[in-house]
């Protein structure tokens, strides 16, 4: 079987834009790949974040996982920092990944020009070379990842080969996955920038934890335009958001959804992507509530993942610090 591996962070807790993008692919690839998907604590604290916060999200985002449809018994469901070859592979790959080449990385040009200077750590600035050591420690062949992620991959791909070509063929070069509809959701209040967890505005993303209420007050406060037609055009980028999301929950296509709405009002149609919203999570919630009830149910989970994670990874990890000239204990 070839191999998979994908993670999120628990820097809050998951959204529409997370499960849309990545999450709901990763259920229909459940049975076909050896699946390695992780709970990446260790990218969470790139950025200031509160201990209770950060184990909180990390219990969340994996009861999340499960609930979406992702099988315990089928695939391995680890949290990152349960395996510390991640930590030991992304130093030797640091030391592979050039200063030039991290500092084009579009999403810390992002995140840093958000926070003062002197709290943006290294650890944000060498975050994709962690991200790389994630994916080649188990030799994946598939990574799928929102659009967002395509620069990360990217890199992954580059310091693989930098790796092979300089020593001898030791790491897979992974190939992204990415969905072509609805691959980047957008924020509610700022449609040209993408839906984030860590948004202080918590009108700008909708979290599958969200209950009904809050997903309507939410839809009626997303940012539209005065053209007051659905129509799908880069004009119009809330409204396009919205038909991506509705898009990409019902399977309908976005011409068969433009036409659906001829003749009506940003009213009805955000009403109606509020409701679609709340069907599609409402089978999810009520297991991510069981979930977070029997945290001894997740513990097992999680035990047994970071076993099966460390024996596929130790082994990456050896053959590397052999191959770096690190004498073997
Ligand atoms: N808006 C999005 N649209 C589509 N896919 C998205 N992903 C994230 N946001 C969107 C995908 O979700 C996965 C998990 O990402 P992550 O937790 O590693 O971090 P991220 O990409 O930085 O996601 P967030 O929600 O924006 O987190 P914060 O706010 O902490 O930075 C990835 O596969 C990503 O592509």
């Amino acid at each position: 079987k070839k191999v998979i591996f994908s993670g999120m962070q628990p820097s809050g807790s998951l959204t529409l834009g997370n499960y849309l993008g990545a999450l709901k692919n990763w259920v229909k690839l459940q049975s076909e790949y050896d699946c390695y998907y992780c709970v990446v604590d260790m990218h969470a604290i790139t950025v200031p974040k509160e201990p209770k916060d950060l184990r909180k999200n990390t219990f969340e985002v994996l009861a999340n996982y499960i609930a979406a449809g992702l099988d315990p018994e089928q695939v391995t469901l680890f949290i990152q920092s349960h395996v510390s070859a991640h930590a030991e592979l992304a130093w030797i790959l640091n030391c592979f990944a050039y200063y030039g080449e991290l500092g084009r990385m579009t999403q810390f040009k992002d995140k840093s020009k958000k926070l003062d200077n002197n709290a943006i750590t290294a650890g944000l600035f060498t975050y994709p070379t962690l991200m790389v050591a994630d994916i080649l420690l188990y030799q994946a062949d598939l990574v799928p990842v929102g659009e967002d992620q395509r620069q990360h991959l990217e890199l992954t791909r580059d310091v693989a080969a930098r790796f092979n070509n300089r020593f001898s063929e030791t790491f897979k070069i992974p190939e992204p996955f990415i969905s072509k509809e609805g691959a980047k959701i957008m924020s509610l209040q700022e449609p040209q920038s993408k839906m984030s967890k860590s948004d202080s505005n918590d009108n700008s993303y909708i979290l599958l934890m969200d209950d009904a209420d809050t997903i309507r007050r939410k839809l009626k406060r997303a940012v539209t335009d005065s053209e007051g037609v659905v129509r799908y055009n880069e004009n119009q980028l809330g409204v396009k958001n919205l038909i991506n999301i509705y898009s990409k929950i019902t399977n309908k296509t976005t011409d068969e959804i433009v036409s659906s709405y001829d003749g009506k009002g940003y009213a009805e149609f955000k009403n109606d992507v509020a409701e679609i919203i709340i069907e599609e999570l409402r089978p999810i919630q009520e297991k991510i509530d069981y979930l977070l009830k029997n945290k001894d149910y997740l513990e097992k989970i999680y035990i047994m993942g970071a076993e099966k994670a460390e024996n596929k990874a130790r082994k990456t990890l050896r053959k590397v610090q052999k191959k770096v000239g690190f004498i073997p204990r």
